[in-house]
């Protein structure tokens, strides 16, 4: 299998976030990648491959133009501003009957396009959020190319983020702007099976009214966990999209058990909706060793996760979302691909 390495990934970095009364760092650190990356290495998985250049348009298929220039130009507005913070981050947000409204201030334009405090952004970000979406897009190539599977190393992940706003360590959407491009390259129907702990409220949100695009998602129920205001099971779609979103929202503590027949659910339904490929958006998150999470699936359970998905005999294309257990990361990740293949 491909694994499309985005190295540019490493200029995001030092990276903060609340705990308490202070900032420490970010469980979603440079670490993660270089450790998959590494594993990936060490089991000779196959080719490890540069992520190539994309033109703008290719991002825009699922991000608005003035989302995508902010995302460009809000560091160096930042540092016009005088701001002295190695981490830029939004302090308010857009609240009910309050306006979605474009104005001049920095904070304010954090604040319009970030949904959530967990998206910082530091000197180096732009070219690692653009290099993890190039690595997504290069995987989609490959795949458009006649590779049936295809896994794109994507750091930072981007599974929360929507059309218009950052939120939980997401900028672009890796996995959705993957899937447009199959659609956009002759794949008729797209499903996106977002493995990660958290909801995948962001391929939710773009695909909402499609139905050419199934999304699915198992994750910890949305009431006791974050993104907390979207991911529950009545969520179906809208309009041409109605019954073309599934969320299965699963208790704290989880096991394999019970992840198995959800997962088991999950694939039925892309089956019988006809998918043509596949996007995984693969978070290792779910892991009980996992320091910012509480499910219980082991190490062992990956190559029984990986095993089901490839089963379904459908292109696959599998983007990295979550996982913080930096140590496990890897093997986690390996056990999982390699069970893809048949191994
Ligand atoms: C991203 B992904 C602050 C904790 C913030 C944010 C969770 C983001 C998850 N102390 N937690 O889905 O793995
Ligand atoms: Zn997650």
């Amino acid at each position: 299998m491909i694994t499309v390495y985005p190295e540019a990934h490493e200029l995001h970095r030092g990276l903060l976030e609340p705990d308490g009364d202070s900032m420490v760092r970010s469980a979603e650190c440079p670490e993660r990648a270089n450790n998959v990356v590494a594993a990936i290495r060490q089991a000779g998985l196959g080719p490890i491959v540069a992520p190539t250049k994309q033109d703008d348009r290719r991002f825009t298929r699922v991000h608005s133009p003035d989302y995508l220039s902010f995302l460009g130009s809000v560091w160096s507005e930042w540092r016009a501003a005088g701001e002295t913070g190695t981490n830029a981050r939004p302090y308010a947000f857009v609240g009910a009957g309050m306006r979605q409204v474009a104005v001049d201030n920095v904070f304010g334009r954090l604040g319009l396009y970030a949904f959530d405090a967990t998206a910082p952004f530091v000197a180096g970000s732009w070219r690692a959020i653009r290099s993890s979406a190039e690595a997504a897009l290069t995987a989609a190539d490959l795949l458009n190319n006649g590779e049936r599977q295809v896994f794109a190393l994507c750091r930072p992940p981007g599974h929360h983020a929507t059309s218009d706003q950052c939120g939980g360590y997401c900028y672009l959407n890796n996995g959705a702007i993957a899937a447009q491009a199959l659609l956009d390259d002759g794949t008729s129907r797209v499903a996106v099976l977002d493995l990660d702990y958290h909801h995948g409220n962001g391929a939710q949100a773009i695909f909402y009214d499609r139905p050419n695009a199934l999304t699915i998602s198992l994750h910890a129920d949305p009431r006791h966990e974050y993104p907390f205001f979207a991911g529950f099971a009545d969520e179906i779609g809208a309009g041409d999209g109605r019954g073309y979103n599934l969320n299965l929202p699963l208790p704290l503590g989880t096991g394999w058990h019970d992840y198995e027949r959800a997962l088991a659910a999950a694939i039925e339904r892309i089956l019988a909706f006809g998918a043509d490929a596949v996007v995984v958006a693969l978070g290792l998150d779910t892991y009980r060793g996992d320091p910012t999470t509480h499910f219980d699936i082991g190490a062992e359970d990956y190559a029984a996760m990986g095993a089901l998905v490839g089963a379904t005999g459908l292109p696959l294309l599998i983007v990295l979302e979550g996982g913080y257990a930096v140590d496990a990361i890897g093997a986690n990740t390996v056990g999982f691909l390699r069970a893809l293949e048949g191994e």
